[in-house]
């Protein structure tokens, strides 16, 4: 694992990393998932000239992208380093392309079982994910303190579904990766395994890099029951985080498994500090599943940005009141979409500044 000595410049903005850990904040910390990308026209003017993954694995370029939200609306409270989930895939040895306008694609998923002999296991992650862990410290160095710097990961379901669907998951129905979970659990499990192990070794060292915070994205595990979630998600997202934590037990780390609602009270028992929450559930009830030791981020729909701003601020003003200011982090309850304003981005900072500012005073 790289081991780095780098010294970083000092914080000046800690709530988002206060709030992880419970502690009090004089008003709601935001960030907003997918807050650098499509919507932005900086982003594309990069874009244009160089292919996605290109981005990936360039830090000067990687560091540029991170730092072009928060360049733009001082209001960010963090900062999420510019990657993608699917750089993992690819340190496992398959092939991922990103399509213009469609989004990533493998040309050969690993359909059946007796392909995994394709799949590299174990991995050394400073050989195959050395350009993110550069891309780290070149971003928290010249993010100079402004806010902290998260790194990620794609859950091992979420991995595992790519890896054999192939891509375009959304609105897929998962078939051939529900295929594996019924008819070859017994490889599933095995492909889960590894899958969770790169994580680890990932998130470890993001962390020796220099993230300050850990998100953990299982973004498919709506579409499995609560049964299945239980058997293939669950156990795997339980010992990332407790493996993560026995090597550094104080980064904050957050897990988002987008409509898995139900699954709140189990992760409640996890070593995860935050729990992330889409916009299905109403705070109150996210609450009651997680009691007062986690702190909740989100959860507002991401079509409200669409709404201009009068109604931005109203959805966000019912959004922080229900959640209330302390043990909670704003952010949308999934990523910017491309079709997205930059100015929907903006209000929606602003609104929970102002909002979260003058509740907080009130004691809520
Ligand atoms: O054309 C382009 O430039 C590609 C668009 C794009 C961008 C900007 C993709 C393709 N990925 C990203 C960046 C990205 N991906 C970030 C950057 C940091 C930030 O948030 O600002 C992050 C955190 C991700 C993580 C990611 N990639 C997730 C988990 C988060 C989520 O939204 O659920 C997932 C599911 C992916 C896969 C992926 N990559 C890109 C797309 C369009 C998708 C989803 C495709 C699908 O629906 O299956």
């Amino acid at each position: 694992m790289t081991t780095n000595n780098q010294v970083f410049p000092t914080l000046k903005n800690d709530l988002f990393l206060r709030a992880a850990r419970g502690e009090k904040v004089e008003r709601t910390p935001v960030w907003i998932m997918r807050q650098a990308g499509r919507y932005l026209p900086e982003f594309k003017e990069v874009r244009a000239d160089v292919d996605f993954f290109t981005v990936c694995r360039n830090p000067e370029l990687a560091c540029k992208v991170t730092l072009q939200p928060i360049d733009r609306y001082p209001g960010l409270d963090a900062a999420i380093i510019f990657s993608d989930i699917l750089v993992v895939p690819q340190a496992m040895g398959l092939e991922v392309q990103m399509i213009p306008g469609k989004g990533p694609h493998f040309p050969n998923p690993v359909r059946t079982p007796s392909e995994m002999s394709r799949v590299q296991y174990p991995v050394d992650v400073n050989a195959t994910l050395q350009y993110v862990f550069d891309a780290l410290t070149l971003t928290r160095q010249r993010l100079d303190g402004r806010v902290p710097l998260i790194g990620f990961t794609g859950a091992p379901w979420t991995l595992l579904s790519y890896c054999i669907e192939g891509g375009g998951i959304s609105g897929s129905g998962m078939n051939n990766a529900k295929t594996w979970l019924y008819r070859h659990a017994e490889d599933a499990h095995r492909f889960l395994d590894m899958l969770t192990n790169v994580c680890i070794d990932y998130l470890i060292g993001q962390v020796n890099a220099g993230a300050q915070a850990l998100q953990v994205f299982d973004s498919w595990s709506g579409d499995l029951s609560p049964h299945l979630f239980d058997t293939f998600c669950l156990p795997y997202l339980v010992t990332i985080a407790e493996r993560v934590k026995a090597v550094h037990p104080d980064i904050p780390m957050i897990c988002f498994a987008k409509g898995s609602n139900f699954g709140l009270a189990k992760l409640a028992n996890s070593k995860y500090d935050v729990l992330g929450v889409d916009w299905t559930i109403d705070p109150a009830t996210a609450r009651s599943f997680v009691g007062t030791n986690k702190t909740l981020q989100g959860n507002l729909d991401p079509a409200v940005l669409y709404g201009g701003s009068e109604v931005i601020s109203k959805e966000v003003e019912h959004m922080v009141r229900s959640f209330g200011t302390q043990r909670y982090i704003a952010n949308l309850g999934h990523g910017m979409q491309p079709t997205h304003t930059v100015d929907s981005a903006g209000d929606f900072i602003q609104a929970v500044h102002q909002h979260s500012t003058k509740l907080a005073h009130e004691g809520i």
